[in-house]
């Protein structure tokens, strides 16, 4: 029953199963798997698809032959194990020539070279197919506020990203671009720290309609929100064109735990929040597992994460169907009618005349009970299973 399918539309970064467990203060624990296999043991596991950063595949520097041949065999196996591509992205951190950034650098040698760099790889993503095109800010930060003027390092990345757009446009690739904010780490500040601003800076580039956003779960808790509520406004207006998933433990470092193994409450209503919506993108997971682990506790952590995803999916689906809750969700939001018209239908002068006109009864209104209380332990009771 929670076995994952195609339909559920999961994805993985090759980087989150091959992430090698390195940190500040140890090395690699596990040694890389090739993509092929990766595609392959993914697809058994029930995944839809796979993406990648440009180095994730081809490693820096390589020639023009290596890399047709790196991705003739790729795509193979795409087609091999009946995986879609739906996403790319760029490396734009891990080489020192980005230690002070790449589209906010303050050489315009670098800048140069991320945005040549960027082209070939939107080429590579655009070649597998992938409809969706993301920009993590990676180094676009400071570690200290003397080193950049922050307005310019704004309209350098707006620059970058007005650059691109039309570089896609150009090219007639049927893409659109994705945003994923982050506050901090690998820097100590990083531009554009959460959803609320990414959303903001969109609506001031070239091309906003191609535009959208690729929200995390830990980078919106690292900086203390409430992941769901920008989850929701990036719905609302529009804009939750992608979406990665994972977990963390309160505002860290980041920790792209499985998803689901932390903040069970807060993803219940995540996933509940993504399924009545209808939101129909990928469900990729920007997670890895414990550094603990050997190349079998990698499976179980990409099956847990898909599993998870998919317990919630139904316990969202008894959430809406419970009578008693919904019963309860019913007469918490009832109210008295007799405002109803002046609350939707907007401002008119006799809407205005008539709610300066009402009479409120302020004492029973300020007595009212909420029943949150009982709603929320019915909640909980849902996701604990016992309803
Ligand atoms: C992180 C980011 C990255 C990006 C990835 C794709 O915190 O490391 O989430 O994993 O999602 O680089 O751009
Ligand atoms: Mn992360
Ligand atoms: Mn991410
Ligand atoms: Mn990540």
């Amino acid at each position: 029953q929670y076995k994952p399918k195609k339909e559920d539309k999961f994805t993985f970064g090759l980087w989150t199963v091959n992430n090698p467990g390195r940190d500040p203060f140890g090395d690699a624990v596990r040694s890389p798997m090739s993509p092929v296999k990766i595609v392959q043991k993914l697809s058994e596991l029930g995944a839809y698809g796979v993406n990648l950063h440009d180095n994730d595949l081809v490693p820096f520097g390589a020639s023009a032959q290596e890399r047709d041949r790196i991705v003739k065999e790729f795509k193979q196996a795409l087609s091999d194990y009946d995986m879609a591509f739906p996403m790319a992205t760029t490396n734009l951190f891990f080489h020192p020539i980005f230690k002070d950034g790449a589209f906010t650098s303050v050489n315009p040698e670098v800048r140069a070279f991320a945005l040549k760099k960027t082209m070939a790889s939107i080429d590579l993503g655009a070649e597998l197919g992938a409809t969706i095109y993301d920009f993590w800010g990676g180094r676009e930060g400071v570690d200290s506020e003397a080193s950049k003027d922050p307005v310019v390092a704004i309209e350098r990345m707006r620059y970058a990203i007005n650059f691109l757009c039309q570089y896609a446009i150009d090219k007639g690739y049927n893409m659109r671009f994705v945003l994923e904010p982050k506050p901090n780490e690998p820097r100590s500040d990083t531009y554009f720290p959460t959803i609320g601003h990414m959303l903001g800076f969109i609506y001031t580039l070239d091309h906003p309609d191609m535009v959208g956003l690729n929200p995390e779960v830990a980078h919106e808790y690292m900086s203390g929100l409430n992941f769901v509520h920008g989850v929701a406004q990036a719905i609302e207006a529009g804009k939750l064109f992608h979406i990665d998933l994972n977990d963390q433990k309160g505002p860290r470092y980041d920790q792209d735990f499985r998803f689901g193994s932390e903040n069970i409450k807060n993803l219940f209503f995540l996933v509940k929040l993504l399924e009545d919506r209808g939101y129909d993108g990928p469900r990729h997971f920007d997670a890895h597992a414990y550094r603990t682990e050997d190349e079998e506790g990698v499976w179980d952590f990409a099956a847990g994460c898909m599993r998870t995803y998919n317990i919630f999916k139904e316990k969202a689906k008894l959430y809406n169907a419970d009578p008693e809750l919904q019963a309860l969700l019913q007469e918490i939001n009832a109210g008295d009618q007799t405002y109803g018209g002046l609350l939707t239908n907007g401002y008119s002068t006799e809407a205005a005349n008539k709610l300066k006109e009402a009479e409120f009864d302020i004492d029973a209104l300020a007595k009212r009970g909420y029943k949150y209380e009982k709603l929320d332990q019915l909640a909980v009771e849902v996701i604990l299973g016992i309803r």
